[in-house]
């Protein structure tokens, strides 16, 4: 955290029961004990509920049910990811600042997320559909220093990821569409986009963007999408409390981006095929050139979809769609 409100979250979260002096606060921070309570009084009006009892100090009772920089970063245990965030409540598409950000420099792992997308954006130039307030709208800036080749093996560590934070935290059973989409019961709950600027042999930078349906009822939903999207909400029949949700995916993302990086795409492969939606079922499948029939094996050490066609060949696919 940046900020000295951001520091100031940290230090108050340091300590779980107790309270923290004013003079200590104002010691950590190098500002004055009345500039400590001015930032005690911000902190309120974002929701936080502060306790200031004589003699102690301060502590923070409970936190805002609300997706801020601080509400996110507070007790988020990572190293790179989210270390840097912009929070917006309505921007066009999350990636187009994030690719905004990237060229200004943005350091690796920066995320900027938002309440609301009005032009929010899937491949292919389709839209998607981003109700204020209900889901998670976000866009990492990624730096990797492998070859550009490799990039589509992001979006299908960041299916894993969702799809493991779904089932471990939400507990609900996702399955992952073939290259980027998350469904549960054959519904979208969440959709990814990564868009890559390189050179021929170098990447400058990857924006990973997520799409996840959090607390929509199905009544939010566009009637064009309404019989195939879905939210958690509808699923688990709880809502969500975004902020923590947040948080848990991008600590899961770093601990598996990291383990990417160290090991290779062998234990992203296991646990895709281990989400993979329709594995061993024949599908029709949409490919730039036609349209048929084939079952779905699995991927490729490099990620790419494994399909045997009508005639009984191997495939191998870069991009393709599998209907439904
Ligand atoms: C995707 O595209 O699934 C990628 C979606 C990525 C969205 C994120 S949000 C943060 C960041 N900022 C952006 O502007 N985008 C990223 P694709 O596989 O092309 O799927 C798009 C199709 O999904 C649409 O044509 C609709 O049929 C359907 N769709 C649109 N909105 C949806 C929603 N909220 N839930 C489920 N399905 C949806």
């Amino acid at each position: 955290m940046e900020s000295t409100r951001g520091k100031l979250i940290e230090l108050l979260s340091q300590v779980e029961e107790g309270y923290v002096s004013g003079q200590r606060l104002s010691e950590d921070l190098h500002i004055s004990r009345p500039a400590v309570w001015k930032h005690m009084k911000e902190l309120e009006k974002d929701g936080y509920e502060i306790e200031a009892a004589p003699r102690k100090g301060y502590r923070i009772v409970s936190f805002p049910n609300k997706v801020s920089e601080n509400t996110i970063q507070w007790g988020m245990n990572t190293n790179w990811l989210g270390q840097r965030l912009i929070h917006k409540s309505t921007v066009t598409s999350t990636q187009i600042l994030a690719h905004q950000a990237a060229q200004e420099g943005a350091p690796h792992g920066t995320i900027v997320i938002a309440d609301e997308q009005t032009k929010g954006r899937g491949r292919l130039n389709r839209s998607w559909h981003s109700h204020k307030g209900e889901g998670i709208w976000m866009s990492i800036v990624l730096r990797p220093t492998f070859e550009p080749y490799k990039s589509p093996q992001i979006t299908l560590l960041a299916a894993t990821v969702l799809a493991e934070v779904f089932k471990g935290y939400c507990d609900i059973k996702p399955q992952i569409k073939w290259p980027n989409d998350i469904l549960t019961d054959g519904k979208k709950l969440a959709g990814i986009l990564t868009e890559l600027q390189a050179e021929q042999d170098q990447i400058n930078y990857i924006i990973l963007g997520m799409g996840i349906n959090v607390n929509h009822p199905i009544e939010t939903f566009p009637e064009e999408i309404r019989d195939k999207a879905s939210s958690l909400k509808i699923e688990s029949g709880e809502s969500w409390e975004l902020a923590s949700l947040i948080r848990e995916i991008i600590q899961t993302f770093e601990k598996r981006y990291e383990e990417f990086m160290e090991d290779g795409f062998s234990k992203v492969k296991l646990r895709w095929e281990a989400f993979g939606y329709r594995i061993g079922e024949i599908v029709p499948i949409q490919t730039y050139q036609s349209s048929w029939n084939g079952r779905i094996m699995g991927i490729e050490s490099d990620g790419a979809l494994r399909v045997v066609d009508e005639e009984g060949k191997e495939q191998t696919l870069y991009s393709a769609e599998i209907q439904w």
